[in-house]
């Protein structure tokens, strides 16, 4: 098949230190198991994913999905203060119209491998991606104990 390129746009959220230039990367799943290659979502000589910005990237000649149905997304530690908060990611492939949007809302930590579904419809019960969200959980939990013990430390001690 002919590779295609496709078009991301991704809304960084417009909230302290949700900005970031660490090194984004992205795999598209599709139907039947097919997927893309990884794909690094950088535009050059622009500093991408700053707060509340909107920034648009072309990713070429990568293998033609006929269906987008998951988007993994991560990135490195890159920079001082990498972490990252993501609104959402729109996508679609060059050559059609039809767009896909996976909301995100959410702090992605570095290095993290995570899976998000189109439009995210799926109740947590019948959430593949179950442990996913557990180990989310025990993050917080982690977070929340380490926040107690230093009840005076400095806020970015936390994390979040
Ligand atoms: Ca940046």
């Amino acid at each position: 098949m002919d590779p295609v390129d496709y078009v991301f746009q991704v809304r960084t959220g417009d909230r302290k230190f949700a900005g970031t230039d660490a090194n984004v990367k992205v795999i598209l799943h599709g139907d039947g198991g097919r997927s893309t290659e990884k794909m690094r979502l950088r535009n050059t000589f622009k500093d991408d994913f700053e707060q509340g910005h909107l920034d648009t990237f072309v990713v070429k000649k990568q293998f033609k999905l006929r269906k987008i149905e998951k988007l993994e997304l991560w990135r490195d530690n890159f920079g001082l203060g990498s972490d990252w908060y993501v609104d959402y990611v729109k996508v679609r492939r060059k050559d059609l119209e039809h767009e896909v949007v996976f909301p995100i809302f959410r702090w992605i930590p570095g290095k993290k491998h995570f899976r998000f579904r189109v439009n995210d419809t799926m109740l947590p019960q019948q959430d593949p991606e179950a442990e996913q969200r557990w180990e989310e959980l025990k993050g917080k939990r982690e977070r929340y104990i380490v926040a107690q013990k230093i009840p005076n430390g400095p806020a970015q001690a936390l994390g979040l």
